[in-house]
């Protein structure tokens, strides 16, 4: 298929305000909105970060109102381990898929670096899941559950010191837990020092937003109460003929509710009631927006090319291919060229193997041409010795024929045959 020429001929816009002189009915699109996403339902995820035990499942009950059965988690674990656990929840005809993440054993290892790497690790897998659905050529967003953490819940022990420095690419809300255990001069005290601790430690919170008219009052007042300290109890007393949520002690009872008991109210006020959807907007909008734009540029892609000049897919694509196919080119020459190389050793191995051979069959052969020879040459010096001897003896037989004795005779000729 040929490119296709994505500079487009300038085209001059021009805008004029009409007034329409009757009902049209486009008015009714934020109402065509709210019925979609009625339809579609919602997602919404919620990450709790905090030690075992600190009462974090319990709140999940407060908030939500329900019992999601969660078990308690061991404190012996050698990392965190994060599980997530979805449900199913209706209000009136407004269907929620919640998840709710865990983080099991966290603040139970010597090695608090590495509970925080899986933590980062798990985040950002959702994010990669997401963008990885967005790059398909067919794409199921509408269907497609949506995991990435909306908010994630920090829970701060109030008899705990010196936080962490996390680093999430997520809105975190921190949370003073079990808020039962300190006293109301002491909070006071605990909060300014989280805030000041948070803030030295870069540690970069969500705050409501005060930019839309109709909640900008509520939120500016909810974030100079950041961190919110928070009860939760899965028990219930009858207050007046209301069952409230509460926590029964020798010296009193605590109410969950009660906003002169705590600020359980004003949490879930602001997560569930106010601020959800900004929240989700905000995940996709800012956390995502800049996940999704830091792997696109490790992936190679750019907005602009090297001279700052708006470079379209396709040129950045094409780019790549023409680069990622000189490199193979490259490759292959060079594979080439170490072949020939390889050859040529071998041929001179071979050469010098087969000298080698060469010589050791000559040096074989003339041993064993040796061995004959040697033996003609001893048997001509035997047969000249005797030639010899036997020359010395015709002498001395002439001699003995002239007079020597006949037992001289018999014994040379004895040594003769
Ligand atoms: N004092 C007090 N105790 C609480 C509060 N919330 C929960 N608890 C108690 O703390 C204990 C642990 O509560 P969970 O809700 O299971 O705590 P968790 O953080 O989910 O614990 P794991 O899931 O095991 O890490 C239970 O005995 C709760 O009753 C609270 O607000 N104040
Ligand atoms: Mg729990």
């Amino acid at each position: 298929m040929p490119p296709v020429d994505v500079e487009s001929p300038p085209v001059e816009i021009q805008m004029r305000n009409l007034s329409l002189s009757g009902h049209v009915g486009f008015d009714s699109l934020p109402d065509q909105l709210v019925s979609k996403s009625v339809q579609n339902g919602f997602i919404f995820n919620i990450m709790c970060i905090g030690e075992t035990g600190l009462g974090k499942s319990t709140l999940m009950d407060s908030l939500f109102n329900t019992n999601f059965e969660s078990s308690p988690s061991p404190h012996t674990l050698p990392t965190v381990k994060l599980k997530a656990h979805t449900y199913e929840l209706q209000e009136s005809n407004v269907r929620l898929k919640l998840t709710i993440v865990d983080t099991v054993g966290y603040g139970d290892q010597i090695n608090k670096e590495d509970s925080f790497k899986a933590i980062v690790d798990y985040i950002d897998a959702q994010f990669e899941n997401y963008l990885q659905e967005e790059l398909k050529i067919k794409r199921s967003l509408s269907a497609y559950h949506d995991s990435r953490i909306h908010v994630c819940l920090y829970f701060i022990c109030p008899t705990g010191h010196g936080l962490k420095s996390i680093d999430l690419k997520v809105n975190v809300i921190p949370i003073i837990a079990k808020a039962d255990t300190i006293s109301k001069t002491e909070l006071q005290k605990f909060k300014s020092k989280i805030m000041l601790e948070l803030q030295s430690n870069g540690v970069s919170i969500y705050e409501f937003p005060v930019d839309d008219e109709s909640v900008s009052d509520v939120n500016t007042t909810m974030n100079s109460h950041i961190p919110f300290a928070v009860i939760g109890s899965t028990d219930f007393i009858r207050v007046g003929n209301k069952m409230v949520r509460a926590r029964q002690y020798p010296w009193g009872t605590v109410q969950v509710e009660n906003e002169a008991h705590c600020d359980f109210v004003k949490l879930r006020e602001m997560l569930i009631r106010t601020n959800m959807e900004d929240m989700r907007e905000k995940t996709h909008c800012r956390h995502y927006e800049l996940y999704r734009k830091r792997r696109l540029e490790q992936m190679g892609f750019s907005d602009v090319d090297a001279d700052n000049k708006p470079i379209s897919f396709q040129q950045t694509f094409e780019t790549k291919r023409s680069n990622h196919l000189q490199e193979l080119q490259q490759k292959e020459d060079e594979m080439r060229q170490m072949f020939v190389v390889r050859v040529k050793e071998k041929e001179a191995e071979l050469k010098e193997a087969e000298k080698d051979t060469q010589k050791k069959t000559i040096q074989m052969t003339k041993r064993r041409l040796k061995s004959p020879e040697k033996k003609l040459e001893d048997e001509i010096v035997e047969f000249n010795r005797r030639k010899a001897q036997y020359q010395q003896m015709g002498q001395s037989h002439h001699t003995l024929t002239l007079g020597k004795s006949r037992e001289k005779i018999i014994h040379t000729s004895y040594v003769l045959q």
